[in-house]
C-alpha cells in the first residue's frame, strides 16, 4: 500500500481501532531549487512540494489524548495527553524511546492548534500515518507530518481560519512553532510553507520575513530537463545539535554586524572586514551569496531558461560546502560525479549533514548520470544511493 491509496489507509484506520476514519490528509515533502539556510536569516527560498508525502487518517476522541501508530513503525503506537503539562505527557517527552520520538510531531502540533479552536481545546485524536517519504532523506518528512496532521485537526476539530490561503502561512508558522517548543528543532519557516502553500508545476519563491510568495512555473520537463533526487542514504538528525549551532552562529554575526538578521547585510565585503571570526566570516558569506542566487533562479526562471539554474546550483552546493560546512561526502561525491557525467549541476538540499542531493540534468542523460554516481559509491563501498525524479506536486490537501 502507498500513501497515494486514502481508501486503504482508511481501511486500515478502521482495523486498527476499531472505527472508522473521519477522513484522510496528506502532506507533502518539499525540495528546496536554491535557498538554503536563509530561511531563519529572514532571506529567500525557493522550494517545490514533490509527490511524495505524509497521509493521516484520523478520528477525533473525547478523552484528551493524542493516539498516534504508523503503517511505518512496527508496535501499538504511541498515545500521549495533548495537554504536555499533564503529568503522562511531561514522564512521556522526558523518557521516551528513540523509537517513538517522531509522535512529537504530532503531539506538537495539536498542542499548538488548541489556542485556534473555537473552545481553546483538542479534545484528542487518533491518527493512522502512512508514509512514502523517506525519514532523515532531507525531504522535510517531519514538516509534512506536522502539516497533514494540522490539516487533520484543523477540519476536524473547525479551526476554519487556518485553512484558507491566508490562514495557511499561519498555520505553517504554528507547526513551525511545534517544532521549535516541542520538539526542540530551532527549524525556520520554509519546510512547512512548502508543503502548505506550493501548487504542481511551480516553485515557492518565499520571502521568509514578510511571508510574501509567489509561485513561479517550473517547467522542467518542457525545457528538456531532470531533476533527480539523490538520496545518500547518509542520514542526518536536525535535532542533534550542528543546525542550532549554525543558527546561532549567524545570529550571532548578525548582532556583530548591527542588522536585524543576515539579510539586511548589503555590503559583503564590509561586513567580512568588520568580522574578526573567520567562522562567521564564513557564515556570512553563504548566506549573503546565497541570498543573491535565490534571485536569481527567479530570474532564469522566469526569462525560460531553466537550463542555465544548473551554475547557480553547484555554486550552492561549494558555498554549504566550503563556507557554511553542512555538506557531506556522499553530497558531495554525487554533485561532481554528476557533472562529470553530463549534468548541468547539482546541490545537496534541507538542513545538511546527509540526507539527499539534487542533480539537474538533460532529461536523456539521467541514465549516465545515475550511473556515473552508483559507480563511485560502489567504488567507495558505499551503501547504493536511491534515485527519485523530483516532479513540482500540490501542497497538502484532504483526499477523503
Ligand atoms: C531544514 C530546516 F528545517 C529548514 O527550515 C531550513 O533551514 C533548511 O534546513 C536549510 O535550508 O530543512
Amino acid at each position: 500500500m502507498t500513501s497515494a491509496d486514502p481508501r486503504a489507509l482508511a481501511a486500515a484506520f478502521a482495523e486498527a481501532y476499531g472505527r472508522p476514519a473521519e477522513g484522510v490528509w496528506r502532506a507533502p515533502g518539499r525540495i528546496n531549487v536554491i535557498g538554503e539556510h536563509t530561511d531563519y536569516n529572514d532571506g529567500f527560498v525557493l522550494p517545490f512540494a514533490v509527490p511524495q508525502g505524509v497521509s493521516v487518517a484520523a478520528a477525533r476522541r473525547d478523552d484528551g489524548v493524542l493516539e498516534v501508530r504508523s503503517l511505518q513503525a512496527a508496535g501499538a503506537g504511541v498515545a500521549v495527553p495533548v495537554d504536555p503539562r499533564a503529568p503522562e505527557a511531561r514522564r512521556w517527552r522526558e523518557t521516551a524511546p528513540q523509537r517513538e520520538r517522531w509522535a512529537a510531531y504530532p503531539a506538537g502540533t495539536a498542542w499548538v492548534l488548541r489556542e485556534h479552536v473555537p473552545d481553546g481545546r483538542i479534545g484528542g485524536a487518533s491518527l493512522l500515518i502512512d508514509a512514502d517519504l523517506p525519514q532523515g532523506a532531507g525531504l522535510s518528512s517531519s514538516a509534512a507530518l506536522e502539516c497533514a496532521t494540522a490539516l487533520a485537526l484543523c477540519e476536524l476539530y473547525g479551526a476554519d481560519g487556518l485553512l484558507g490561503a491566508a490562514g495557511r502561512r499561519e498555520l505553517a508558522r504554528l507547526a513551525q512553532r511545534a517544532e521549535h517548543e516541542y520538539v526542540g528543532m530551532p527549524c525556520g519557516i520554509m519546510d512547512q510553507s512548502a508543503s502548505l502553500l506550493c501548487t504542481a508545476g511551480h516553485a515557492l519563491m518565499l520571502d521568509c520575513r514578510s511571508g510574501l510568495s509567489t509561485q513561479v512555473p517550473l517547467p522542467l520537463a518542457d525545457a528538456g530537463l531532470s531533476l533527480l533526487i539523490v538520496d545518500t542514504r547518509m542520514r542526518h538528525e536536525l535535532v542533534d545539535g550542528d543546525y542550532g549551532r549554525r543558527r546561532a552562529e549567524c545570529e550571532r554575526a548578525a548582532e556583530a554586524l548591527g542588522v536585524p538578521a543576515l539579510r539586511d547585510v548589503k555590503d559583503l565585503p564590509s561586513a567580512l572586514d568588520a568580522l574578526d571570526d573567520p567562522v562567521l566570516r564564513r557564515r556570512v558569506q553563504h548566506v549573503v551569496t546565497e541570498n543573491h542566487r535565490v534571485e536569481a533562479a527567479v530570474g532564469l526562471l522566469r526569462a525560460g531558461a531553466a537550463a542555465e539554474l544548473g551554475a547557480l546550483l553547484t555554486a550552492s552546493h561549494i558555498s554549504l560546502r566550503d563556507q557554511f560546512e553542512v555538506s557531506w561526502p556522499g553530497a558531495d561525491v554525487a554533485v561532481e560525479e554528476a557533472q562529470r557525467a553530463g549534468a548541468r549541476g547539482g546541490r545537496m538540499v534541507g538542513g545538511g549533514f546527509g540526507g539527499s542531493a539534487i542533480v539537474l540534468t538533460p532529461a536523456d542523460r539521467v541514465d549516465q548520470v545515475s550511473e556515473a554516481i552508483r559507480a563511485a559509491y560502489r567504488r567507495r563501498e558505499w551503501e547504493e544511493p536511491r534515485f527519485l525524479t523530483a516532479v513540482p506536486a500540490d501542497g497538502a490537501r484532504r483526499l477523503l
